[in-house]
This record gives structure tokens, C-alpha cells and sequence, in this order.
């Protein structure tokens, strides 16, 4: 659908109120933003309801029993992921730039980007590919970085443009295999400050799909405009990929033909069972999140009384277009037995479904585990082998309860 091209003013007066239900938006050839729109003082903070784990950087979790509520995450309760600062920046001196491996250098200005390109919609859940990494520490051997629990993961709908548009119409040179992010952020290291990069094989960047882009420039989520924290103005949203290559406050795409030398795309969001140079350099970069599930009432500890239970949470499936979640099971046994979840929310691509299941229990269960299985057959396992940095765990979830 094509709509005749709206003002400037009338854009952001439907964004700012969270009433944007056109697919395609022309807003003509005058759009820009500035400090004074609606759009910037939209950008103005929400207060977050999260379970904080370091203030500066910050890093906050979702608590579970919240996570489990909605399909869609409230912005009070997007899961905020930081490596370094929170940069201030505004859509009048804020410009990305593509450069690298493409025929034409572009610089665009926020305005530019939503006036050149169509504008999409996607809904896509963002997982910090350290979540869980709390159980590695439960189960065999702590593993180094920040120790999530379960909720480094939240869904939003986004919106913003294809990066394949955009690359399309840089156009790209002989050899273009591989897109880099850079965010504006800082991050101090232990001898120099560097930025927060991110990258995706181009294969990925082009992989446009009918629910989602391969990749979008993000400049709204849940019918706002992005928060500080959340990458205001721009970000990359990478549906189905680890949550650290959706980069926040995006300065600058790079066509090439490898991987980003950034540390966070070179040494970091690795699956090794040893810290060093060497592992580290043999193994390719994080890209899919991995198939899981989790369990987010009755929580932890929880009193239960009766014969059945309703248990709820919800299942993701791994990040590969055309993957989805087919099963979700609870066990009362340890594992013995199980039985079928219900799905109570949309089923997509590279979305977490919400589940419930009605259980029956009997007096002697003293837990719930949980477990999905993929349309692809793959099922979470019941452990999962050690990794140095705690990436990607997904074993079976379990929940203690006792009798009230
Ligand atoms: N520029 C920049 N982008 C970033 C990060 C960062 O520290 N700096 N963190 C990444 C990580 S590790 C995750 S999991 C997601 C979290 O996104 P959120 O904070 O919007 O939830 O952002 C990613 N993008
Ligand atoms: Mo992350």
C-alpha cells in the first residue's frame, strides 16, 4: 500500500502518539528532524521497572514473572544491554554514514533515511546471547561476564527501514561479504576507549523475508521513538540474531569482504572453552540465538497446592528464517514424563511464543522443568556443555515449587 506523502509534522504527531499503522510511509522531500520535534522530546526517559545489575554501564534484567505477561514487552520493561555509555546525541548533528566495499558512499540523516526509503514494521525478540549464563555457575563452572539470570531477552515491535534498501542503493562492489556496525558509544577497555561494533554476513542483510527484513535501521520500537538507552536515533535490528548485533546508536554501516575487527565482533560472543588468542581466532562469530524456553509462573520457590497446575512461560526458537517452535512440554517428574503447552500468543519467525499448560501434579513433584522443540526437530537438551564465556545456554529450565 502506498499512502500520498504526509508532512513532516503529521509523521511525527502519529509516531509521537504510537499510532503509526502505515506501512509505507513517504513523509517528502523537506524531512528532517530537529530538536524541537515531537520525535526528540518523545525521546524524553521512561521510568524502567528491571532488576539492575550494574548501574554504569548500565545492565538491566526483565524479571521472569513480568516477561511472561506480555507478548509484546512494555518499554518499562525492555531488558537494557550496555557496554560503556549511554551517548546524548540529537537527530540535527546526527548523521550514519556507509562506506567500504560500495560504489557510492552515502551520509544520511535520520530525516533522509525515513524519507528515501520505505518504512517497515517487524516484530522481532532481542536476546542478550549471555542470558541464563547465571546456570553455567549452578550446574558446572561459573563462566566469565555480567551473570544473567533469564531475563536479558524482551520482544518489541520495531520499525525503520531495510538495511537491503539502503546497501541497494549504495550499491555493492565485487568481493561485499560481510556488513559492520559501529555504534557512537564509548567503551573503556583496559588501555584505550573504543566504540561497540557489531557485524552480519551480507547474505543476512539481503535476506528479506514477508515477516521480516534481514535487517532493519531501526529509529522506532513499540510505536515510539527509540529510547536513550535502547540506541536513540538509530540501531541495527538483526530479527533472530544474539541481541549484540543489533547495535544501538549505529554512526556507521561498512561493506566488506570480512567479519568486523571490532573486539566485540573479533574476540568477544565466541563459543571456546578457553580464553586465549589462539581459541579465540579458530572459531567464527555468534550469529543465531539458540533455540529455548523458560518457565515464568509459578516462580521459583512458589507454593502449589492440588492436583493440577496452570504453568506459563515462553519458548524461542533458534534465529533461522522458517524456524519456529512446534512443541513446548512440562515435566512434574524430573524429566520422566511430559505434557503439551497450549500457545497463547502469535507464532513468527524469530519471536518467542507465549505457552501455558495445564499440569497434573502429583504430591510428591518438587519441581517443573520445561523444554521446546523446533520445526526443524532439534530439542533443547537436558545439560549443556561448559563454554568460557557463557554463551548460549539452554538447557532444560527448571522451577523448584513446594507444597503450600
Ligand atoms: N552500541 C552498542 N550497541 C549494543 C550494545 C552496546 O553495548 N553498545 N550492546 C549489545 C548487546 S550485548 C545487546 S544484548 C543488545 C541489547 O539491546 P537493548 O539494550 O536495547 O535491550 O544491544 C546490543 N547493542
Ligand atoms: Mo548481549
Amino acid at each position: 500500500m502506498t499512502l500520498p506523502p504526509a508532512t513532516r509534522r503529521d509523521f511525527f504527531r502519529h509516531s509521537a502518539a504510537g499510532l503509526i499503522a502505515l506501512p509505507w510511509i513517504n513523509a517528502g522531500r523537506t524531512a528532517r528532524l530537529h530538536a524541537d520535534e515531537p520525535a526528540v522530546r518523545d525521546a524524553a526517559p521512561v521510568r524502567k521497572q528491571l532488576d539492575i545489575k550494574t548501574e554504569k554501564p548500565l545492565n538491566a534484567e526483565t524479571p521472569l514473572s513480568v516477561l511472561g505477561e506480555r507478548w509484546i514487552t512494555p518499554l518499562e520493561s525492555f531488558y537494557v544491554r550496555c557496554n560503556g555509555s549511554i551517548p546524548t546525541l540529537n537527530t540535527r548533528d546526527f548523521t550514519l554514514i556507509v562506506e567500504g566495499l560500495v560504489e557510492q558512499p552515502l551520509t544520511l540523516k535520520v530525516g533522509e533515511l525515513i524519507e528515501r526509503f520505505p518504512t517497515v514494521k517487524t516484530t522481532a525478540t532481542l536476546t542478550c546471547a549471555g542470558n541464563r549464563r547465571i546456570e553455567f555457575a549452578a550446574t558446572t563452572q561459573k563462566a566469565s561476564g555480567l551473570q544473567w539470570v533469564s531475563g536479558a531477552m524482551s520482544n518489541a515491535e520495531w520499525q525503520g527501514v531495510r538495511l537491503s534498501d539502503v546497501l541497494k542503493r549504495a550499491g555493492m562492489k565485487p568481493g561485499a561479504k560481510h556488513v559492520w556496525f559501529d555504534g557512537l558509544d564509548e567503551v573503556v577497555e583496559k588501555t584505550e576507549t573504543i566504540s561497540f561494533g557489531g557485524s552480519i554476513p551480507l547474505d543476512k542483510a539481503l535476506a528479506d523475508t514477508a515477516v521480516a527484513p534481514g535487517a532493519l535501521l531501526a529509529t522506532h520500537m513499540n510505536g515510539r521513538v527509540l529510547l536513550p538507552e535502547h540506541g536513540f536515533p538509530l540501531r541495527s535490528v538483526v530479527p533472530g540474531f544474539v541481541g549484540s548485533r543489533s547495535v544501538k546508536w549505529l554512526g556507521k554501516i561498512t561493506v566488506s569482504d570480512r567479519p568486523s575487527p571490532n573486539r566485540f565482533v573479533a574476540s568477544s560472543y565466541k563459543i571456546v572453552t578457553e580464553e586465549t588468542p589462539a581459541a579465540l581466532d579458530a572459531v567464527t562469530p555468534l550469529y543465531e540465538q539458540c533455540l529455548n524456553s523458560m518457565i515464568t509462573s509459578p516462580a521459583e520457590g512458589a507454593a502449589v497446592s492440588g492436583d493440577r497446575l496452570t504453568v506459563k512461560g515462553f519458548a524461542m526458537p533458534a534465529g533461522h528464517a522458517g524456524r519456529s517452535v512446534k512443541l513446548v512440554e512440562v515435566s512434574t517428574d524430573n524429566g520422566q514424563s511430559w505434557q503439551p503447552a497450549k500457545f497463547t500468543s502469535p507464532v513468527r519467525d524469530f519471536c518467542w511464543v507465549l505457552w501455558s499448560a495445564e499440569v497434573a501434579l502429583t504430591p510428591a513433584a518438587t519441581s517443573l522443568l520445561v523444554r521446546a522443540t523446533a520445526s526443524n526437530g532439534e530439542t533443547q537438551p537436558q545439560s549443556m556443555p561448559w563454554n568460557a564465556k557463557g554463551y548460549q545456554y539452554n538447557a532444560w529450565h527448571k522451577v523448584s515449587v513446594k507444597r503450600a
